[in-house]
């Protein structure tokens, strides 16, 4: 990036208007410039420090949602950026306040998400002090954004906001943390009109190389067994349409990660759906069989090679991705294209040629009819899989849904079918438990028409639960299901297959999820039967309000198939059990 803006904002409200030559108080300006950056929505929790600042958004034209923890706010952020697209703000106190939100950010850090955070901190004078609620919050939250500072010079506050929303939301998105101290949102001056940002070593390469595109255009044309891999990158790049036209072109079959779900129309043909640890068999044959691995906004993740010396042992590899840091960070690639996915795809599409592959989508879709994802649905058993097989015919494949981690995650992977960009938002990356409620609290707020179904773990719910008040506070009616196996089920998983079924503590008691929702706010019901599943589901659906299903489901049940963690990806555990399904 030169060194002059880029950002519209910051071109917008250049050439000295007259708000910006009047003195004001730092507090004023961060709540002009968030105005200025277009934030209609935001989250934050209060405390001493940060009190000059409320006070200023007392009078703002901002939505504010206040969680009951700042975790909550950080996720309701996240989700609220992942929903929209948009980046989004969270506001934390200084101490207490700045270290709930770790967990939050590290969760926007792996799964790319565009988030500012905004801490405040102790007077100037006193930092390094141990001053009554100080942390480091710059050291602590280092590793875990895309970049962080604190203001010190309340004349660089507004510059320093428009460039952390920059550096925020473009190339690969992360979360960028603001600390001000309390005296820098009391000192006063003009926000001087100058947009000139201090970012020299930020660059981002768009376009990609000619000659590696080229390169890449001959082995598509030339492969007889391609395969697409696509993750979230697609979506934070808003590249699906381009995705969409380029896999048509070539004829190629589309595999995504658990964060590319929605990349790709799962109805169509061509999906392979999710491949990796819990993904179907038939991507992880294809991505073992195939001539030619074309990755796209994807990262390979260990969840998704298994074991990295034996992954897609038979391909060239070609990678597109906007972060030259990830190119060949874990798996060797032959052709890399460092650029934004939707300018690729394109530019690719005019270089390529419909190929037939006939053998190869035949023997795509032997796998396909031999190893569809499946269940044992015997009538007198209330299976989770069952529970996401209603949701989705009952809400015909459209809601948006966000998850917990677990069992329930990968299930709900599995079984929903996802169509469209943005409606599976789930933490991929780092698997935070308890992501899932405040998610769905963000993510309704960010798209307040869409029915947001949080499909949930009891034990993730369990982590966040609180944050059902600030969604019956705010109107926001989010339906939460809960599949109430009693146990941390991956966990207990893990322990019946590499621990002898030594369940250790992986069992808890839990309260009465209906009696908790209605004491909270919200409606309840608990479903203990199968046959009452699909009324329950559609009381849940009709509902006006936030809502809360609680199915108690078979206890023990397991995800299928799985990739045991350190073997390759057709080395798949729960085959024969899919089979004797059948
Ligand atoms: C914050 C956090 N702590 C611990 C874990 C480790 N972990 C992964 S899955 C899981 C169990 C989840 O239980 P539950 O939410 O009930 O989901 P289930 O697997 O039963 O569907 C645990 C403890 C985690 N991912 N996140
Ligand atoms: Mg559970």
């Amino acid at each position: 990036m030169s060194k002059k803006s880029t950002s519209s904002a910051g071109r917008k409200k250049a050439a000295g208007s007259a708000a910006q030559s009047k003195r004001k108080p730092g507090a004023q300006i961060i709540v002009d410039t968030l105005i200025e950056q277009g934030v209609e929505t935001m989250f934050g929790y209060l405390g001493g420090v940060v009190l000059p600042l409320f006070d200023k958004l007392y009078d703002a034209p901002i939505n504010f949602i206040i969680p009951r923890h700042e975790q909550g706010g950080c996720h309701m952020a996240d989700a609220y950026a992942r929903a929209t697209g948009k980046t989004g703000v969270i506001i934390a106190t200084s101490g207490p306040g700045a270290c709930n939100l770790v967990t939050g950010l590290a969760t926007a850090m792996m799964d790319s998400v565009p988030l500012v955070a905004l801490t405040g901190q102790v007077r100037t004078a006193l930092i390094g002090n141990d001053a009554f609620q100080e942390a480091d919050t710059t050291g602590i939250t280092r590793p875990i954004t895309k970049h962080n500072c604190i203001v010190k010079d309340v004349r660089d506050l507004r510059r320093t906001i428009h460039e952390a929303f920059y550096i925020a939301s473009t190339g690969r998105p992360g979360p960028v943390l603001i600390d001000v101290p309390v005296d820098v949102e009391v000192a006063e001056c003009a926000p001087k009109d100058d947009n000139e940002f201090k970012l020299a070593g930020y660059k981002i390469q768009k376009k990609g190389h000619s000659r590696q595109i080229k390169a890449a255009a001959k082995v598509i044309n030339e492969s007889k067994r391609p395969v697409l891999y696509t993750g979230g990158g697609i979506i934070s790049a808003g590249a699906s349409e381009q995705l969409r036209k380029f896999a048509d072109k070539a004829h190629l079959p589309v595999t995504m990660t658990l964060m590319g779900l929605g990349a790709y129309d799962q109805h169509r043909d061509e999906s392979l759906d999710m491949l990796g640890m819990h993904g179907s068999a038939y991507a992880n044959y294809a991505v073992q069989e195939c001539d030619l691995l074309i990755a796209v906004g994807a990262r390979f993740d260990d969840r998704v090679t298994g074991n990295v010396k034996s992954f897609a042992p038979n391909a060239k590899i070609i990678h597109i991705d906007i972060d030259p840091t990830s190119i060949s960070k874990n798996v060797g690639v032959d052709i890399p294209v460092v650029g934004d996915a939707g300018y690729i795809l394109g530019k690719l599409s005019e270089q390529i040629e419909y190929q037939p592959r006939k053998e190869w989508f035949e023997k795509i879709s032997a796998w396909k009819s031999k190893f569809p994802f499946r269940y044992d649905d015997s009538p007198n058993s209330l299976k989770p899989q069952y529970v996401i097989e209603e949701i989705y015919k009952q809400t015909k494949g459209d809601a948006l849904i966000t998850t917990g981690v677990g069992q329930n995650q990968m299930w709900a992977a599995q079984f929903y079918k996802f169509s469209r960009p943005r409606q599976l938002i789930t933490s991929g990356g780092l698997g935070t438990m308890g992501y899932g409620l405040p998610a769905a609290v963000g993510a309704q707020a960010g798209q307040p028409d869409a029915l947001v179904i949080d499909v949930d773990g009891d034990h993730s719910f369990n982590m966040t639960m609180t944050e059902l008040s600030t969604a019956v506070e705010n109107k926001l009616p989010i339906k939460v299901c809960i599949l109430n196996n009693g146990y941390m089920g991956m966990v207990r998983q893990w322990q019946q297959l590499f621990y002898n079924k030594r369940y250790s503590k992986s069992y808890l008691q839990n309260p009465d999820y209906e009696k908790l929702a209605k004491a909270l706010g919200a409606e309840g019901i608990t479903v203990d039967k199968k046959k009452d599943v699909p009324g329950a589901v559609e009381k849940m659906i009709e509902s006006d309000g936030v809502f809360v299903a609680d199915f108690r489901v078979e206890r023990e049940e397991n995800v299928w198939p799985m990739v045991p963690a350190g073997k390759s990806l057709h080395e798949m555990s729960g085959l024969d059990i899919l089979e004797s399904m059948a």
